[in-house]
């Protein structure tokens, strides 16, 4: 019997388990409650853990040792007045004031638009190219990646409550997938405790006997979730569960502008609700890789080919996916635009 269900895993569903994929409900195996009874999904969680911990220790050099702790205590970094006065003006200059190509991507309510860091953009943006390649950003991004991962960086802009729709999922509690992976935000604008805020749970991001227990239970169910989210593998957990997991309330990034946030999305994360329409704009990176690897560098995103335009290139392929019929790529050509122009999509 056991080995008549067996036989329904496809090898290549099987031969996903040694990568990041997380979807419950697309691949069988990673969904099975059988299996994650017996453990599965937790022992890729204690696995995926314990790589990120031996390749993260081998980047300590990138950092300081104060952020390094901050990070090992709060699963974030956070560093107010992160450029220099006269650097940040520019970079600002350079983002808000010229149009750039964009794709707008709608979530209920929320607009979230992203106009791609990539070499072409960067030619004649001297202070966006300075930030790109710092090694302190550079350095922050993959020791909390626990990679020497090239990330995707854009200026993006978050519209929230901007037309009529369901609330933005973003903002219900959640982990972005089951192991650590890096985003990094860097505010052009002020941000206001109700305006759409980015939050986080400090202390989150470590797998307690407990989170271990909740993901178990997670997990099981999961496959079946009308949660769409959790069903691909980015749990949602409510303020009640996280009580009873021993974690505090989330920490609110109400910060003025050039402040950098550099956080692990293992932990549990959510943009804060928005009081009115409000428009968020700031420089993102995002760094995921196979979490089971043990090297630290080879990073396909690093290939000179590929290196300042894996954004345009996997936006083309999605285009190019959606016309064959396989899946509509959400990121939709918004033409030139500045990072501020209202979107047409309401
Ligand atoms: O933009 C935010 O405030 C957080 C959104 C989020 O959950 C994410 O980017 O993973
Ligand atoms: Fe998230």
């Amino acid at each position: 019997m056991a080995r008549a269900r067996a036989s329904l895993f496809s090898p290549l569903h099987v031969a996903a388990l040694a990568t990041g994929a997380k979807s419950f409900r697309d691949n069988p195996v990673i969904g099975s409650a059988r299996l994650n009874r017996r453990g599965l999904h937790v022992a890729r969680m204690l696995l995926a853990a314990r790589m990120a911990e031996t390749r993260r220790a081998r980047l300590a050099d990138l950092i300081s040792a104060e952020d390094g702790a901050a990070f090992a205590r709060d699963g974030f970094i956070e560093k107010r007045g992160f450029l220099s006065d006269d650097l940040f003006a520019a970079l600002r200059n350079e983002a808000m004031s010229r149009a750039a190509p964009a794709r707008d991507m709608v979530q209920g309510d929320t607009v979230t638009r992203r106009i791609a860091l990539d070499r072409a953009l960067l030619r004649d943006r001297p202070a966006l190219r300075a930030l790109a390649e710092s090694p302190e950003w550079l350095g922050l991004i993959r020791y909390v990646g626990a990679s020497s991962l090239e990330p995707l960086t854009y200026i993006q802009t978050i519209f929230s409550r901007i037309r009529p729709g369901a609330p933005d999922p973003q903002t219900r509690l959640h982990a972005d997938t089951f192991h650590s992976s890096v985003k990094a935000w860097l505010f052009l604008t002020d941000v206001a405790e109700d305006g759409g805020p980015l939050t986080y749970v400090p202390g989150s991001h470590t797998l307690t006997p407990r989170r271990l227990a909740w993901e178990k239970r997670a997990s099981i169910r999961a496959a079946a979730s009308d949660d769409y989210q959790s069903s691909r593998g980015s749990p949602r957990i409510s303020p009640e569960e996280l009580g009873h997991l021993g974690y505090g309330a989330p920490h609110v990034f109400a910060v003025p502008a050039n402040t950098l946030v550099v956080a692990d999305t293992l932990g549990f994360h959510a943009r804060g609700p928005s009081a009115r329409p409000t428009a968020r704009v700031e420089i993102f990176a995002y760094g995921r890789r196979n979490p089971f690897l043990p090297w630290l560098g080879f990073d396909p995103a690093r290939l000179p080919l590929v290196r300042g335009a894996a954004v345009p290139l996997f936006w083309q392929a999605s285009d190019a996916a959606e016309r064959i019929g396989l899946s509509r790529n959400p990121w939709r050509p918004a033409g030139m635009v500045r990072p501020d122009t209202p979107p047409r999509t309401t």
